[in-house]
């Protein structure tokens, strides 16, 4: 058998995309909150209210960067429709999810705390209410021996500090962030084991993620540099409080093959894979490596750091890394190199693979062979924490939903992943595939680009009753975990 007989099978979500229940159980407003819907090539949009008190609206770039002007204020319109503001609405449906997901054979799930529930400005005051809801949904997946799967910090942060403080450009961030964390880490230390510290560190940018009002390099990267010490503080602390902790980082990995042998088009690869290594370098070996120094010099980039921060970096290094693999991209010199969409950025294409109908590049033995260069650069156990096809599922006229071109999407993803423990020996200790039950998109607002292997009947247009069916993939990734990864074939 390829795969340990403790490995963690499960799905994954995050707060804004599933929960809901924006308001309610005392929750305060998040920066995702007022991000309206959007579309394939459509924008999604930040609603905002100046200084003297007009309403705007700015786009939000496919890396989620968003900005709005300086002094004015995210807010909710009256007259728009914000798609997480009930998700699908896991906040009344939690009990209804959490079976199902028993029924597929889950022994985790991934998910993540909303920090705006659990302080509802992002400071010091804690919502008693919002730490329960999360004891219950903890306690529902415990019932069903499925480990919660921590993410502290999934994309958004409290508006009040990113109307107030700017976000992450303020250093006092690094403090209400490692309070509201040590609050959860306390709390949940007997229920939760396994924890990250931010989804996709290396994309982290803008209003939407970060609370910042510009995104120049000097801002972004001294953000960074706050959030390098706020989770490397956290991950210290969480060691403190139980010692079984695991807690590990989370990056998006998007690897970059050369278009072609000329060394210009290897050096761009190196150049681009480089900026996703760098947050691994820091967070697992616990360093600022020197080509990122010099990138710095040259930018003009001067972070400025405290006395005790690389101490700090250093010794808050984590367990393991989590990644979402979703597509790979080439890198090139050639201006007129063809362009498609990709997670979070515009990518080339590789004429070698076909893409997903949002313009992805599906690329299975990719997985293997990024799992292969992380193990092989950092030691540590990878957790495959998200992974899969969104694609416009359809509901037939018996009520079933066939999507069979997800199966053969995850078997092949699987597979490679299976081959990357069995021929190459990377130590890999779950995988939890995206959007488990379908959610909005991150990227582009949608309840169209679906995920899930359970379908949710909400809409675009904001119709929908919520109801949950299984899709055909349901009783496939049944069968997969059933057998412990063995059996990867077609329930036909
Ligand atoms: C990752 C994010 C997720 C998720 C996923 C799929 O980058 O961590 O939050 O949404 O991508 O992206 P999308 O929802 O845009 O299809």
């Amino acid at each position: 058998m390829a795969f340990s007989k403790d490995f963690l099978w499960g799905g994954a979500v995050a707060g804004n995309q599933y929960e809901g229940g924006f308001q309610e159980g005392g929750r305060g407003l998040s920066t995702l909150d007022v991000l309206t819907g959007g579309g394939y090539r459509k924008p999604r949009m930040v609603t905002y209210r100046t200084k003297e008190g007009i309403y705007g609206e700015s786009p939000v770039d496919s890396s989620m960067t968003g900005k709005i002007p300086q002094g004015a204020v995210g807010c909710i319109r009256p007259d728009t429709f914000y798609p997480s503001h009930m998700a699908t609405d896991f906040y009344h449906h939690y009990k209804e999810d959490i079976a199902l997901f028993a029924e597929m054979g889950f022994n985790c799930f991934r998910m993540s705390v909303s920090w705006s529930r659990i302080c509802p400005n992002g400071m010091y005051e804690i919502n008693e209410e919002g730490l329960k809801f999360y004891d219950q949904v903890f306690d529902e997946l415990l019932q069903y021996g499925i480990e919660p799967v921590v993410t502290i910090n999934h994309f958004e942060m409290p508006l009040y500090l990113a109307d107030h403080l700017d976000g992450w450009s303020s250093r006092e961030v690094i403090d209400y962030f490692v309070f509201y964390a040590r609050t959860v880490l306390e709390r949940y230390k007997d229920k939760v084991k396994y924890w990250m510290t931010f989804n996709e560190i290396n994309v982290l940018s803008g209003w939407c993620q970060l609370g910042i009002h510009k995104n120049d390099p000097q801002t972004l990267y001294q953000a960074h540099h706050h959030i390098f010490v706020a989770s490397a503080k956290v991950v210290e602390l969480g060691h403190e409080i139980n010692p079984d902790f695991k807690i590990g980082m989370m990056a998006a990995v998007i690897p970059s093959y050369p278009m072609t042998c000329r060394p210009e088009d290897v050096m761009e690869a190196v150049r681009f894979n480089r900026a996703r290594e760098f947050y691994m370098d820091v967070q697992v070996k616990g360093y600022y490596p020197s080509y990122k120094l010099k990138e710095f010099e040259r930018e003009h980039v001067r972070i400025h750091m405290e006395p005790g921060d690389l101490e700090i970096i250093q010794k808050g290094t984590v367990d393991f890394i989590g990644f979402s693999y979703y597509m790979s991209t080439v890198s090139t010199t050639d201006p007129d190199a063809e362009q498609t969409e990709g997670n979070q950025f515009m990518a080339f294409k590789n004429p070698y693979l076909k893409t997903s109908d949002w313009g992805w590049t599906v690329d299975p033995l990719g997985l293997r062979i990024v799992l292969s260069q992380i193990y092989d650069r950092y030691h540590v156990p990878l957790f495959i924490v998200e992974n899969g096809l969104g694609a416009n599922d359809e509901i037939e006229t018996d009520g079933s939903v066939i999507d069979d071109y997800r199966i053969a999407y995850l078997r092949d993803h699987i597979m490679a992943m299976k081959q990357a423990v069995e021929l190459d020996g990377v130590e890999v200790m779950g995988y939890t595939p995206w959007g488990c039950i379908d959610i909005v998109s991150a990227g582009t607002g949608e309840m169209k680009k679906r995920y899930g292997f359970i379908y949710v009947e909400r809409y675009d247009d904001g119709t929908g009753d919520f109801s949950r069916r299984k899709k055909r993939s349901f009783d496939w990734y049944r069968k997969v975990i059933a057998s412990n990864g063995e059996d990867l074939s077609d329930c036909n």
